[in-house]
């Protein structure tokens, strides 16, 4: 039987999971999507194969950052789940090993594609876009209207009212640094994002930090993905969500094995069983999680947002995939965002 073990004094949420009798081995693994559906995920897969899984729960930059530490000595075998681009760029470092999963056909092309752009060395599990999440009652309560536009975040009237996550940390957070320099061009993002400064109440470690926030009442609005707003207004909180008028954003939410894996065939047996319809739709049956799941197979979940009828920038993820762009903007954004005045 899995446990869950949140260890006090670090940022991280670790799962265990007590051998089963008669275990077949062992998988390592580092996992990014909410902590209900890594569980869900450790439980099942042990259920499905004896294979026992030690799981980690952190958010993308933070594993890419582990993975990349850890290189000389691979402690991990698969990275599950977590925005495409740290995926991309761990393929980019080498740090990834190429696999051809048999269920690869069972994908969506754009499960495919991310395949393809990472030299087979990461693959798509499901997709989601970002938006503005909002909390109606602190929104109604304080006459502002709900944000619909990217113009509309940087008005005086939502001064100290948004969060967003801290790029360097959240993979969320970097999508939503490339989405503004593909609609408006690096130069008036960044200008934009500074103008947005004196509007951002924090910059939250994890991508749905922010969500969170809006849905205890902390702050009114986030920049999230929306199918992030739609589970925690599926939990009752009174929490609305929108997608931007000039268009929008998206992350290939992504898996890949460590290379280095010590417990190679293992690893592939859970990538494999990850990209089953079965297991995909445990984010939703068990972890009420609403992306759009990547095998063809797996419904999208009920009421979960319909990406397309979202308006999405076609997502350059070469380019935002590869190492020396991410710490290139990451500086830039540590240098004139990241230290600006609070
Ligand atoms: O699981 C929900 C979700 O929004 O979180 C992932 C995210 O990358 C993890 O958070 P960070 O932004 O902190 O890296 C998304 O992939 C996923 O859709």
């Amino acid at each position: 039987m899995s446990k869950f073990v949140r260890v006090a004094g670090t940022a991280a949420a670790l799962l265990f999971a007590a051998s089963p009798a008669g275990a077949q081995g062992v998988v390592n693994v580092y996992c990014s999507v909410q902590v209900e559906w890594c569980q869900a995920a450790a439980t099942e897969f042990e259920k499905a194969t004896r294979i026992k899984v030690n799981m980690t729960q952190k958010g993308s930059g933070e594993v890419l950052a582990q993975i990349r530490a850890e290189a000389q000595n691979p402690r991990g075998d698969v990275w599950f789940g977590g925005t495409g681009d740290p995926h991309l760029i761990l393929a980019d470092d080498g740090l990834s090993e190429p696999y051809d999963s048999p269920l690869l056909a069972q994908l969506h092309p754009w499960a495919i594609r991310q395949h393809e752009i990472a030299k087979k060395r990461s693959v798509g599990v499901y997709s989601g876009a970002v938006g503005f999440g909002f909390n109606r009652e602190l929104l109604a309560r304080k006459s502002l209207a709900a944000p619909t536009c990217w113009a509309d975040l940087v008005k005086p009237e939502y001064k100290g009212e948004v969060q967003m996550a801290n790029p360097n940390s959240s993979g969320t957070a970097y999508v939503v640094i490339a989405t503004l320099i593909q609609i408006m061009g690096e130069e008036q993002a960044f200008g934009y994002l500074k103008q947005l400064h004196p509007n951002i109440n924090a910059y939250a470690r994890a991508g749905t930090g922010p969500i969170k926030a809006v849905a205890r009442g902390e702050t009114g609005v986030s920049i999230s993905f929306v199918h992030d707003a739609t589970t925690e207004a599926n939990a009752g909180f009174p929490v609305g969500y929108s997608t931007p008028c000039e268009g929008t954003g998206f992350e290939i939410g992504s898996m890949s094995i460590i290379k280095g894996s010590r417990n190679m065939a293992n690893a592939r047996r859970f990538y494999d069983w990850a990209l089953t319809p079965e297991a995909q739709k445990l984010g939703f049956d068990v972890a009420k999680q609403m992306q759009m799941p990547s095998n063809k197979a797996a419904p999208l979940p009920q009421g979960a947002p319909d990406l397309t009828k979202i308006k999405l920038v076609d997502y350059d993820f070469v380019k935002f995939g590869q190492a020396a762009e991410r710490k290139r903007l990451l500086e830039r954004w540590d240098r004139e965002i990241g230290s600006l005045a609070r």
